[in-house]
């Protein structure tokens, strides 16, 4: 049976026996003993709070709202994309041509630049300017060349007809020059149920000169299960490629599994700390397929009997 907490945390309230946050757009209301969606004018973006915020909003104007909302452009009454006004909110003017705004609630707009012009008022995007070519993804339009450039390494950009890249999360970056989508990355921060990590570019070969670090960090309670179907690393090049996993990036906490060579018989087995890091360098020379690796949670109290530390073949 599982036991009954007396209390539930803040902003929480239990449902089934289990305490559950309130989520965004709601607040827990301490008398109802219940989440309420946020009321007129208020809104909230994350779970489990007690209170909502205040819609930004002029004063003595009527703005439209709605209840629950999740965020500032759900409080109603902003500009919406194309238009903007001296307070963000309405009544907004369209952006003059030349000009685009491609958000919610601004008080201006931008201009296309190198002279270029929009082919109506009121554009959202750089899209809208007329630009002398049509950049591909990949490549950002350069106004005082007006031609399109690759987008650096550490930057990409997903769209056509852009005048920007877009910088990798964190400390991630691109192997290449002219990216065009985020997934080109590797690692992350994983907390789900299941998931799996693979080397970049998988199932081609990875690049050299590469660093993946991956943080597993299973909901409460809940333990790691990996399974490595198949890995492969090329054998003549002196472990310089490698995959470890291990409590910490602390190079003397607990190992749970560490290779530098091909192996294709698939190897399952438990993490022995709560939490799992996970890293894949490679080297400058010689490249191999790398492997995918799924992992899967499990409730680590009712499944005491799955403590499989290697089961090969
Ligand atoms: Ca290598």
């Amino acid at each position: 049976m599982p036991e009954l907490p007396e209390m539930c945390g803040s902003g929480q309230v239990r449902v089934d026996n289990r305490c559950v946050s309130c989520h965004a757009g709601t607040y827990y209301d301490g008398q109802k003993d219940q989440c309420v969606l946020c009321p007129n004018g208020t809104y909230q973006t994350e779970e489990g709070q007690i209170v909502c915020e205040i819609c930004p909003a002029p004063e003595n104007r009527d703005s439209p709202k709605h209840v629950g909302a999740r965020d500032l452009s759900e409080c109603g009454g902003l500009c919406p994309p194309g238009e903007f006004s001296v307070d963000g909110f309405r009544p907004c003017d369209p952006c003059p041509p030349g000009t685009f705004q491609p958000e919610a609630g601004r008080t201006s707009c931008f201009s296309c630049g190198g002279g270029l012009a929009t082919r109506h008022s009121g554009a959202s995007t750089f899209h809208d300017c007329e630009t002398k070519v049509q950049c591909s993804p990949g490549h950002s339009y350069n106004t005082t060349t007006h031609r399109c450039i690759r987008c650096p390494v550490g930057m990409y950009q997903p769209e056509f007809g852009q005048n920007f890249c877009i910088s990798c999360p964190g400390n991630t970056s691109t192997d290449f020059d002219g990216s065009t989508n985020i997934t080109q990355q590797c690692g992350g921060e994983l907390g789900e149920y299941t998931g799996y990590i693979e080397s970049p570019n998988y199932p081609g070969n990875y690049p050299a000169n590469t660093e993946c670090t991956w943080n597993i960090t299973p909901p409460p309670k809940r333990r790691v299960l990996i399974v490595v179907p198949e890995i492969f690393l090329p054998i003549e090049d002196e472990c310089g490629d490698y995959l470890v996993m291990r409590k910490s990036p602390s190079s003397n906490s607990v190992t749970t599994y560490e290779t530098c060579q091909t192996y294709e018989r698939p190897i399952a087995f438990t993490s022995r700390s709560k939490k799992l890091w996970i890293q894949f360098r490679s080297n400058e020379g010689n490249s191999a397929k790398g492997f995918q690796v799924p992992y899967v949670t499990y409730d680590g109290k009712s499944h005491r009997g799955v403590e499989i530390n290697e089961t090969a073949k």
